[in-house]
């Protein structure tokens, strides 16, 4: 019996409940939806669920701006249907993690309706407000996420309040004690109800200064994180992951580190935002550099190989579908989902899965600018346009990296709407769903579905999965990601082409020899020696025999 913590050889999967199964035909994905496919996700062998927001919310920024932190969406379903889902899945050995978006609640919240109403309610204090600079305009030039000042005026009190993200999506104020003791209550609230843990929304903003422009990663940050830590997370059997933007190699230790009593990991994005134009960001492509990616992506192994955890991840529903985004999702998606899959699962780390990566679904090929739903998509339009990119290129960019290449519906069947909804979808459902679909690929041993199950059992089988230590190899060769794990004089290689081209890897001398191969997407290799070419996207892991 392995006594690491349970969450280091599970493997997680995200679900974005709008998009995966509605039950009742009004086209939005809700909870008896998703507990209706929890035997979809047993036969996976995952072992916990990352549950995108299920709260009460007016879903301008689906469910990542909360009207009530104790209550379920009416669309999504009732508390009865949530206990019901925690305890399904439990009986499944599927533990459900919640999403805590705590930065911000919605501007619908009622904590919110009081503190814009006067300034003496207890609850203005719960979010930040700044008085006008003398001009009267925003007391900064700061820009929210989403386009726009990040500052709204609101005349009932004649102050402006910070909405980082957009105007729907109100700062909260953590430096009131009485906002951490209601989050923390909160918190301990649904950890009650039996939940596996928390994936912390953007918890890197919690700590900010705003006078002194501080945003990310600011100086009360840890404080907070030790504190709830104590009030709420301290001595359970729970995971905690925290997502930042802007956490480095440098300071992911501060999060995960041992005896930090902090979180458990973080999902970090060095090695997506490696990948943005350094002017127009996300929204203009720019040719993927996998020297460079490696690099990103064997720092944090490095980073993190004694002290801390991380999480291995290419794809959620803030990014674009990675068989497109890193792959082929033409001619060789099968082969080059399933080599991405090899190259994140088998690192150290817990990995990932974001719903339909595991049928390798693809990006969607919106033409109109009507057919995008995301409000950061639908934000940054008018201000692109503004400098001059055409509309086009703006929907072009979308395609490739925007947020709702990840957000159409979850392709169940080659039946009408994927299989997803009786209804007609809030979102346009991806015209493939005829070939792409979970019961196309169950019925295929040699398909994406096929290959993730293999690797997540890999993970439970294979104790260097899990412990290895992490070696990089070919660190230079810009077509071959390759490393090495180590455990117990165990050796796994792993070697895989992320190109369309056949690609020739030198093996090196302390790598040669015999082995066997674990997993593969185009031949089991038995030795590996001198120079040997691979296919395209070609993957493999093989355990060398010593
Ligand atoms: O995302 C954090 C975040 O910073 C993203 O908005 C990111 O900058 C963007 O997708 C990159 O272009 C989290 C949630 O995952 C996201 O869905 C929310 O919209 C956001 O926080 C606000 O809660
Ligand atoms: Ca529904």
């Amino acid at each position: 019996k392995d006594p690491a913590p349970w969450w280091q050889s599970a493997t997680g999967y995200q679900i974005y409940p709008r998009s995966f199964c509605d039950s009742n035909g009004d086209g939005i994905g809700d909870i008896p939806g998703i507990v209706s496919k929890l035997d979809h996700l047993r036969e996976l062998g995952i072992g916990f669920i990352w549950l995108s927001p299920v709260y009460r919310s007016p879903m301008a920024d689906n469910g990542y701006d909360i009207s009530d932190y104790r209550d379920i969406a009416p669309e999504f379903g009732t508390l009865e249907d949530f206990d019901l889902l925690v305890a399904e899945a439990k009986a499944r050995d599927i533990g459900i993690v919640m999403d805590l978006v705590v930065n911000h609640s919605s501007s619908d919240h009622a904590w919110f309706h009081a503190a814009r109403t006067s300034r003496t309610a207890p609850e203005h204090d719960y979010y930040v407000w700044r008085d006008a600079a003398p001009d009267g305009g925003p007391p900064s030039d700061h820009q929210a996420a989403f386009g726009g000042s990040a500052w709204t005026w609101v005349p009932e009190v004649l102050q402006y309040y910070l909405g980082h993200f957009s105007p729907h999506q109100p700062d909260l104020n953590w430096q009131n004690p009485a906002l951490r003791r209601e989050i923390y209550d909160m918190m301990i609230w649904w950890l009650d109800r039996g939940i596996a843990g928390f994936r912390m929304d953007v918890i890197s903003l919690i700590g900010k200064d705003v006078d002194a422009g501080v945003y990310e990663e600011g100086p009360y940050l840890h404080g907070f994180l030790q504190e709830m830590h104590r009030e709420v997370l301290a001595g359970r059997d729970i995971v905690t992951v925290g997502e930042s933007w802007s956490v480095s190699t440098g300071t992911a230790p501060l999060y995960c580190g041992r005896g930090r009593d902090e979180l458990n990991m973080v999902f970090q994005f060095n090695h997506v935002v490696e990948g943005w134009d350094p002017v127009h960001g996300k929204w203009k492509p720019k040719p993927f550099d996998l020297v460079a990616f490696k690099q990103v992506l064997n720092d944090w192994q490095a980073a993190l190989a004694d002290d801390g955890w991380n999480s291995l991840f290419l794809s959620n529903h803030d990014l674009p579908r990675q068989v497109s985004k890193y792959g082929d999702d033409g001619e060789y998606r099968v082969k080059s989902a399933k080599m991405l899959a090899t190259v994140t699962h088998l690192m150290k780390g817990t990995p990932f899965v974001y719903q339909g990566e595991e049928i390798g679904m693809t990006n969607t090929a919106f033409t109109r600018i009507d057919q995008f739903r995301d409000l950061e998509t639908l934000g940054h339009y008018a201000e692109e346009i503004a400098r001059g990119v055409t509309p086009e290129d703006f929907i072009a960019g979308a395609n490739a990296n925007g947020r709702d290449n990840a957000r159409t519906p979850m392709q169940w069947s080659a039946r009408a709407n994927a299989g997803f909804t009786t209804g007609t979808p809030w979102i346009e459902v991806n015209p493939n769903h005829s070939t792409i679909n979970v019961e196309a690929d169950r019925a295929d041993p040699d398909g994406v579905l096929a290959h993730y199950k293999r690797l997540i059992a890999l993970r439970k089988t294979w104790p260097v999965v899990v412990h290895g230590i992490y070696v990089p190899v070919a660190e230079e060769n810009d077509a071959i990601f390759a490393y090495v794990r180590e455990l117990d004089g165990v050796r796994l290689a792993v070697v895989a082409n992320f190109t369309a081209e056949k690609a020739r890897f030198d093996v090196p001398e302390h790598l040669a020899g015999a082995g066997r191969c674990l997993i593969a997407n185009a031949m089991a290799r038995d030795r590996l020696q001198g120079q040997i070419t691979l296919e395209p996207f070609e993957a493999f892991a093989m355990v060398m025999s010593s």
